[in-house]
């Protein structure tokens, strides 16, 4: 390969299609309003792992359904653990860009009944794992990255397999669907100081990342 295109060129598993700074700083603003909405509606909590401690990251969720975890295990829910209130709904804005999006990577209609608001401190972090608490994988997962910059880990379909590392920048749109929807991933790092953009719901130093599922 020619050395004048060597950082250009990302070669992804199939089934992944990254679309690079698909969202503008206008368009990535306008929808952290919207997440704003959500997260006054439900307000942001820190879900309790089966095994014991709690998430590092805190979340909340739109939609007719949300993730949420206890001491229960991992599941969806239609209403907030502590304020018992339906989520509201997926907003329009994010709506209509991981429909077209998905349409666009050739993977067709793409119906989401859930999405995760994931709000990284400086020091948030995610731990490898698969998503794998939906009905039907046949589904994709379309992710948006908001704020500094999150070094991502994209593994293989066994916890042992070899991993990819890149980088996933505010504007940065990720659809996850064929063979790849049940690969290992999870966030090392956030870069402090990489965010193109500020809002007052994105916390200094961190991160915001929604992921649109099929639930059900
Ligand atoms: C690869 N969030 O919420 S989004 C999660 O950046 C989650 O906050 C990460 O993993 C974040 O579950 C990663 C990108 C993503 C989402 C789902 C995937 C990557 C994926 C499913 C399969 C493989
Ligand atoms: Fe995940």
């Amino acid at each position: 390969m020619s050395a004048l295109f060597a950082d250009l060129l990302e070669v992804f598993p199939e089934g992944v299609a990254l679309f690079r700074a698909r969202l503008t700083p206008a368009d990535q603003r306008a929808i952290l309003d919207d997440v704003a909405f959500v997260i006054g509606e439900a307000p942001l909590f820190r879900p309790q792992m089966p095994t014991g401690p709690y998430m590092i990251n805190s979340l909340t969720n739109c939609g007719s359904l949300g993730w949420i975890s206890d001491k229960r295990g991992y599941r969806y829910e239609p209403a907030h653990p502590t304020t018992a209130k339906p989520w509201p709904s997926i907003p329009e804005s994010v709506l209509t860009v991981a429909q077209s999006l998905t349409y666009e990577a050739g993977l067709g209609a793409f119906e989401p009944d859930a999405c995760l608001v994931n709000v990284y401190a400086a020091d948030g972090r995610l731990s490898l794992h698969r998503d794998y608490d939906e009905a039907d994988f046949k589904w994709p997962i379309v992710s948006f990255s908001f704020g500094n910059d999150a070094d991502f880990v994209l593994g293989g379909l066994k916890r042992s397999g070899k991993t990819q590392s890149f980088a996933l920048h505010s504007g940065d749109v990720m659809i996850l669907g064929g063979e790849s929807r049940l690969r290992y991933h999870g966030v090392k790092r956030i870069r402090p100081g990489t965010s193109p953009i500020t809002h007052p719901v994105l916390p200094e130093g961190g991160r915001i990342n929604l992921t649109l599922r099929r639930a059900r």
